[in-house]
């Protein structure tokens, strides 16, 4: 009788809990650390409208970009969105590190020599892997994105070899590992936000940085003294889009069907933009800096290698760090790409 009784107390529980299941919040806020026309920001509005769409406005989805739900601090915008003070995300791997030591690997110096081998890990078995993993810490993955590969400008000379970095100030962001990678090459790395980061390169606080073309560019960062890029694709940077747990079992099962369809297609779009002019035939991005002043380096085989071996104890270390297994794994997808 007593459990009878429990039975039912808990029955009734849960049908009390379905209507507030069922309602959804006024706006869900979207966090980016860059707006449209970065491909990034472009991605995130593409999201938000495609389901808009498709929920008939159920689902009304806003983006906050310059990281202004956690004040500007990109790297604490995955605690935030775990924790529910961000309902989603279209965040940078980077970005998310601090807390997820696995998502170190994109930042392994020279790991991914081209675009296939970016694809061959976010595509394949690593990228599954690493979306298990953010889901065990209570937010839920549902496409890839991209930022690009990260190459290094700097306003006092050309880089060709590790000498040229030598005693630079570089802004960089992130997890010690960007620390160790510059030092590496005597370099000096200094962590600071996306915010502060072009005031600092303004001001000569810092004489470099390291960015993705389309970042370059559309935040003018040749603009401020930034004369020099080296395109030496030291490492890549994709995003994902995700949303808090609570946030997602709070759609239905059509919805939430609805929610990520819709990011796997805003995720293949900022792939495609963010790769626009630098893939294939079409080099036109190059030649677009090119054209507003700045001295592009491009690096020889063996020039190429200087880096990689300057760089590669940290490889070493940082493949211990985030897990040999997962790294090992992805040497692996890449050979095979
Ligand atoms: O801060 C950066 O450098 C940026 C915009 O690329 C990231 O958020 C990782």
């Amino acid at each position: 009788m007593r459990i009878l009784k429990l039975a039912l107390i808990a029955g009734i529980a849960a049908v009390a809990a379905l209507p507030a299941a069922a309602q959804y919040k006024e706006e869900y806020k979207i966090s980016t650390v860059v707006p449209a026309p970065f491909p990034w920001g472009i991605a995130a509005e593409k999201w938000a409208e495609l389901v808009a769409e498709r929920t008939d406005g159920r689902i009304n989805m806003k983006v906050y970009p310059g990281a202004s739900l956690v004040s500007g601090d990109q790297t604490k915008e995955f605690t935030a969105m775990r924790r529910g003070i961000i309902d989603m995300a279209v965040g940078s791997t980077i970005n998310w590190s601090p807390q997820i030591q696995e998502l170190n690997i994109f930042a392994l110096p020279f790991l991914m020599p081209d675009y296939k081998a970016i694809d061959a890990l976010t595509q394949g078995p690593v990228g599954k892997r690493i979306f298990e993993i953010i889901e065990q810490n209570g937010v839920v993955p549902l496409a890839w994105g991209e930022n690009g590969f990260r190459e290094v400008s700097n306003s006092k000379h050309p880089i060709r070899t590790p000498d040229d970095l030598k005693g630079l100030k570089i802004r960089v962001v992130g997890s010690p590992l960007f620390n160790d990678t510059f030092t590496a090459l005597g370099a000096n790395p200094t962590q600071m936000s996306w915010a502060d980061a072009k005031p600092a390169l303004t001001t000569g606080a810092v004489d470099g940085q390291e960015n993705p073309l389309s970042v370059f560019t559309v935040a003018k960062v040749y603009e401020v003294g930034q004369k020099y890029l080296t395109l030496w694709h030291y490492v890549a940077d994709p995003l994902i889009f995700a949303v808090n747990q609570d946030v997602w079992n709070s759609f239905s099962p059509e919805d939430q069907e609805i929610v990520r369809q819709a990011a796997l297609e805003a995720g293949a779009l900022c792939i495609e933009i963010a790769r626009k002019g630098l893939i294939g035939d079409d080099k036109s991005a190059i030649r677009d800096v090119e054209a507003l002043g700045v001295e592009v380096v491009e690096l020889t085989p063996e020039q190429h290698q200087e880096f990689v071996d300057a760089t590669r104890g940290v490889y070493e270390t940082w493949k211990a760090k985030i897990g040999a297994e997962l790294v090992d794994m992805a040497e692996q997808s890449i050979a095979n790409r």
